[in-house]
Order: C-alpha cells, then structure tokens, then sequence
C-alpha cells in the first residue's frame, strides 16, 4: 500500500509512535510518505520505502500566524495526488485528522482517512471549546479511528458522544532497546541510586511532583535525579531544585535523543502525570529493566502493573511514591525482579510486530 502519516516533529510520544509505525510499515514493503513540520527524531537513518516531507506554512504580512492546518491540508493533498496514497493516516486528532478530510475532499474522495488519537487532543486540547467542533468532525469522519488504550476511548467516547467504532492499538517499542550504560559515574559519582523523569515538562506532568519524591527519597537514601527533556515547567522545576538544596544531586540534561543511555543507568522511573493516556516513557523505561513509579491515572493501569512492573498511587502522592522508590532502591533483588517483569511485559504485550500487524490490518478493512 502507499501510506501518508502525519504527525509531530517533537519529543512528544505521539510523533515516536507515528514514525516508527512508518517506518516498520516501510520494512514490510509499504510505500511510507512522511509529512511533518521537521524531520522526525526517530528518522535519522535512511529508510529507503520512506519518504519525508517537511510542511512550512508560508508567511504572508496580512496573516497574523501562517495557517499551518491549511498548509499541511495542501501538502496532504498534494503527495495523496502525487503519489497515489491509499491511506492517509493522522497521529494526534489536532490538526492533523481535520487536515487529512480537507485533502480526502481535495482529491475526490479516493484517499481514506485514519485518524489515531494519542491523548492530550481528546483530554485536555480536544476538548477546548475552541477545537472541540472539529475534534468531533474529524473522529465522526475519518474511514477507521483508534485509540491508543482503552481509558482514551472511553474518554474520547464520554465526551464527544460519538458512537462511531474506536479500536485500541496501544503503543509498542520499536525494537529491544538494549543501550549501554556510560555515564553512571558522571549520575552518581558515590554510587548513589539513579532515579529518572522524561518529559516534554509541561502543566501534566507535574514536574514537580518528581522533585517532591525525589526530596523525600534522597533525606533516607543516598540518591541522584536525572530530568531528561525541556518545556514550560523546566525553570520552575530548576528553581525548586536550587531553593530546596537540591542542585548538587539533580541533573537536568534538557532534551536528549539516546534516551536509552539514560535509562540503561536509572533504578527508578518517575512519572506523576495527572493524565497520561498511555505513557511511552514509562513503557521506554519498562524495556529497559527500569521499574516504573507513576500515578494511577489514564491509561497507565494497561501500562504499568502495580506490584509487578513498578507502583501505581493516587495522584499527588509524593509521600507514597517516595515510599515506594526507597522500597525498590533499597531492594535490589525485587527492583531486580520488576525490573525483568517489566522488560518481558513491553517486549510481548507491547512488542512492534502485532501491533503494526493490527495498522495494516486496519488499513486493509478500510481499503475493502
Ligand atoms: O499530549 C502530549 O503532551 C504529548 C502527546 C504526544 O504527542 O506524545 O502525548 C500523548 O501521546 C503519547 C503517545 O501516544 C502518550 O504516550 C501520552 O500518554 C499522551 N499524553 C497524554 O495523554 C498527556
């Protein structure tokens, strides 16, 4: 098949997860047209069946923002034109999924419209007056829609009263992550325990909330904290670190790509979202042996099993989340254990080859 997939060029999950669908897509013999604002950080190696193409919305001095939606809606059409695509799947509903039903119409109705939604565009974006028309649009007129986990369908469900079908494909990791670890000694030069956070820092994250613990944990135990990624939330997270005495044992690296070196060094992955509709990073984490302590919340319950794979507490519960990284850093067989619990689960229920198997068996029922 030819295939179009929009998505993000961010750090964000949504852009990893649509790049490596195209990618694997593009191993099985699929012709992949990549569209995306710049390239994608998981596409940094030559993938011969793929294709990138870079959207830019041309300025013009009587827009006050160059309208990117209709930019990418006309960079859509044109490779769906061009390079005769039979589907054109949008990852993250805004404004890709609206974009993507702009270019079906713009080339007669041929193109068949997927739409996957990650998260925060039904959760929280989504569901601002400002978007919530379109959002509803889009998910009511895309050929197949999916969600990736069962809590995002529900929600996307209760809120937008569509009673059209919604299949769950979860997220995977692309390939056994099996990175080195090379920089324990620059982490923790006394050997202290490696606690880690990777994200985008923004409001639902709660980047602070990983401080907290991290305050709490490091009065009992020797520890370090590594914050992996850039956003709103870093300079207040630095400010907090500095008032609290904490900057001697927390590094923040800012953005990295080799997420896997990192982790390859932690002992604990913290995540204390107030909502995650999936969580790759913890997923990330969890194939790379690192047991992960997040909130209950969203998606992370089919993610992350309490007790076995790492600790699921209410939100905002840094004490109990504390609680819980002295547990496992002060246990070395059992964080040895859900470590090992965790990197067999994202290998099998998560692994890359069923859950593409379930896109192109998607593709195919849309295509009849
Ligand atoms: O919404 C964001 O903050 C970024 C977004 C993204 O594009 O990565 O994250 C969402 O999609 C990821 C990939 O499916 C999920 O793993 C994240 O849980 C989800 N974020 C939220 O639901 C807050």
């Amino acid at each position: 098949m030819r295939i179009g997939i929009s998505c993000y060029s961010t750090f964000g999950g949504s852009g990893v997860v649509a790049t490596e669908v195209g990618k694997a897509l593009a191993a099985r013999g699929h012709d992949v047209h990549l569209l995306s604002p710049s390239l994608p950080p998981r596409l940094l190696g030559f993938e011969h069946r793929v294709v990138f193409h870079e959207v830019q919305a041309s300025p013009y001095p009587l827009f006050e923002d160059a309208p990117f939606s209709i930019a990418l809606a006309s960079k859509m059409a044109d490779v769906a034109e061009h390079h005769h695509l039979d589907i054109l799947h949008a990852h993250y509903a805004i404004p890709h999924a609206s974009a993507a039903l702009l270019a079906r119409m713009a080339v007669g109705g041929k193109l068949k419209v997927v739409t996957t939604l990650h998260g925060t565009d039904i959760t929280v974006v989504g569901s601002d007056p400002s978007y919530l028309p379109m959002v509803r649009l889009a998910i009511r007129e895309s050929d197949a829609v999916t969600a990736v986990s069962a809590y995002l369908k529900d929600e996307t469900q209760r809120i937008f009263k569509v009673d059209r079908p919604i299949e769950v494909v979860p997220n995977f990791i692309a390939e056994p992550l099996t990175s080195a670890c090379d920089c324990r000694g620059w982490i923790a030069p006394k050997g202290e325990g490696v606690m880690t956070h990777i994200s985008n820092f923004r409001p639902v994250k709660r980047v602070l909330d990983v401080l907290k613990v991290f305050e709490r944990v490091r009065a009992e135990h020797p520890c370090r904290l590594v914050m992996v990624g850039d956003g709103p939330d870093r300079q207040e997270a630095e400010a907090y670190a500095r008032a609290h005495g904490l900057e001697e044992s927390v590094r923040f690296t800012g953005k990295q790509l080799d997420i896997g070196s990192v982790l390859a060094c932690s002992d604990v992955f913290l995540l204390p979202s107030s909502t995650e509709s999936f969580g790759l990073a913890a997923l990330e984490a969890m194939a790379h042996r690192v047991p992960v302590i997040a909130s209950r919340v969203g998606g992370l319950p089919e993610v992350v099993r309490h007790g076995v794979d790492g600790f699921l507490e209410p939100l905002g519960d840094v004490d109990a989340m504390a609680e819980d990284a002295l547990t496992l850093l002060r246990q070395p067989a059992l964080r040895k254990a859900f470590g090992h619990a965790a990197r067999e689960r994202a290998l099998t229920t998560f692994a890359e080859g069923p859950i593409v198997d379930q896109y192109e068996a998607l593709y195919e029922s849309v295509l009849g």
